[in-house]
């Protein structure tokens, strides 16, 4: 088993990996840049390394510092959380390379589902249903017989992005060639890869997600799914477990589909299979390979710790837990809190001056702030995840809305007005999820209002 990790994270999910490790009583290593050392999860940890200065590029993206802090202190593995290197195919061989456990897949698996088009391919292969489209590079050249098969709309993607960056819609053939060119150079400056794709653009679709854990050698389960339609900008705002309104032999399916696939890959670790839901019927996107900002509310339903599994899959314990042990109780709701004016959506740094946490029957809140601290500017605005559990999705609502009245946080601008007064209040949102348009479309549009 691990005996010493390294958390090569910061803020909420560096707290919640140093509470995992502290119960497996496993010994941790903190890392931190030069405007982090008030982090919370430094109290907690055994011991604590300053890897750079404060912008990221400098530090919690700077691999030969980390590896460096980890053969300073000793550390036996490596946990990324999400976000900076959690997906960075390179930095999880290095870390293999150098010695240490790498905490997730195997690089391998990174960079197949890095690749949007080898992600694809390899889920059709395995029998996921995939958005009808090209699954392999298109080119000024190949464009116009590739569209007249998918028909239009579609969308352009770049093959190495994901999370909606340097995607394109095209209406009908008149753009089309623009528009692969256009995404071709988007693509190439971003993620310095000119491949992109197309796939039959779905107009009103939901974001639906499986969690699944698998350890390696064949044995994997899923743990349900979550709907995460409701975002801005293609951040998401509110998840939420299970996925509510879904027929039950669709989700049967692919719940089966994903663990058929994890199975057939031999897949190690936490990961999520991201879908489009439409008219009954699912669509793969994307497959994340790391732990989720939204894993808790599938923690809440099915009582199952997943940065436990991760770090017992990863210590070569492997993975004992049954299908027919994970089972749904009730429903879960999270809303992201994040530091930022409520109606521009600036990032509103700066110091917290009062902190109440809510609390109460069904009431978890993941994040790593307090009294007194201060907010830098260089990183995400997420500073807390409001989490709330019940025995159904109207219960679970209930809850959040009295947590988030119970909230107090002072000093710098949040966007819990969004989540009061504004998606928790709307009719159509509290009868069924609406569809990943909803909230830039229609919610939003009511703030535009008031202000006029
Ligand atoms: C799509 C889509 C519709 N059809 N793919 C956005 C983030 C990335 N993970 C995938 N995304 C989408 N992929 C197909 N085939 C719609 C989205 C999408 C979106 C598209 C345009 C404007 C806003 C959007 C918000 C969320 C998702």
């Amino acid at each position: 088993m691990l005996q010493k990790v390294l958390i090569a994270n910061r803020g909420e999910i560096a707290l919640r990996i140093t509470r995992a490790c502290k119960t497996l009583g496993i010994k941790t290593v903190g890392i931190y840049s030069s405007a982090d050392k008030d982090l919370m999860h430094l109290r907690f940890c055994d011991e604590a390394v300053c890897i750079g200065p404060g912008a990221s590029s400098e530090s919690y993206l700077n691999i030969p510092a980390i590896i460096t802090a980890a053969e300073i202190t000793g550390a036996d593995a490596i946990h990324p959380g999400y976000g900076f290197l959690a997906e960075n195919a390179e930095f999880a061989e290095i870390v293999e390379n150098s010695g240490f456990t790498f905490i997730g897949p195997r690089p391998e698996h990174i960079r197949l589902m890095g690749n949007k088009v080898s992600a694809i391919t390899a889920m059709r292969k395995a029998g996921v249903p995939t958005v009808p489209g090209s699954a392999h590079a298109v080119t000024p050249q190949n464009a116009l017989a590739e569209a007249k098969e998918i028909g239009f709309p579609l969308i352009v993607k770049a093959a190495s992005g994901g999370g909606g960056r340097g995607m394109r819609i095209v209406e009908n053939v008149d753009t089309l060639l623009e528009s692969v060119q256009a995404a071709q150079r988007d693509a190439e400056m971003w993620f310095s890869d000119d491949t992109v794709y197309m796939e039959r653009f779905l107009q009103k679709p939901r974001h639906v997600e499986v969690q699944i854990l698998a350890d390696g050698n064949g044995h994997a389960i899923h743990l349900y799914d979550r709907d995460c339609s409701l975002q801005r900008r293609h951040q998401k705002v509110l998840e939420e477990a299970p996925a509510p309104n879904l027929p039950e032999k669709a989700r049967a399916d692919i719940l089966e589909a994903c663990v058929k696939a994890c199975k057939l890959m031999q897949y190690r670790g936490a990961g999520t299979f991201e879908f489009l839901f439409e008219d009954g019927e699912f669509f793969f996107i994307e497959m994340n390979t790391r732990v989720q900002v939204e894993h808790p509310v599938t923690e809440m339903v099915t009582g199952i710790d997943i940065i436990e599994q991760q770090l017992l899959i990863a210590g070569g314990l492997g993975l004992n837990i049954q299908q027919k042990d994970v089972e749904v109780k009730g429903h879960a709701i999270e809303c992201r809190i994040n530091a930022e004016d409520p109606t521009t959506f600036l990032p509103s740094p700066g110091k917290i001056e009062h902190f109440y946490a809510p609390g109460g029957a069904g009431i978890r809140l993941d994040s790593h702030i307090y009294d007194g601290y201060s907010i830098p500017p260089y990183y995400d605005s997420m500073i807390a995840k409001l989490i709330a559990h019940g025995k159904d999705r109207a219960t679970s609502m209930a809850r959040m809305k009295q947590a988030l009245d119970e909230m107090i946080l002072t000093g710098v601008k949040t966007n819990i007005p969004l989540h009061k007064d504004l998606i928790l209040e709307d009719k159509n949102f509290r009868e069924k999820a609406m569809d990943i348009h909803y909230l830039e479309k229609h919610l939003l549009k009511q703030l535009e209002g008031h202000q006029d």
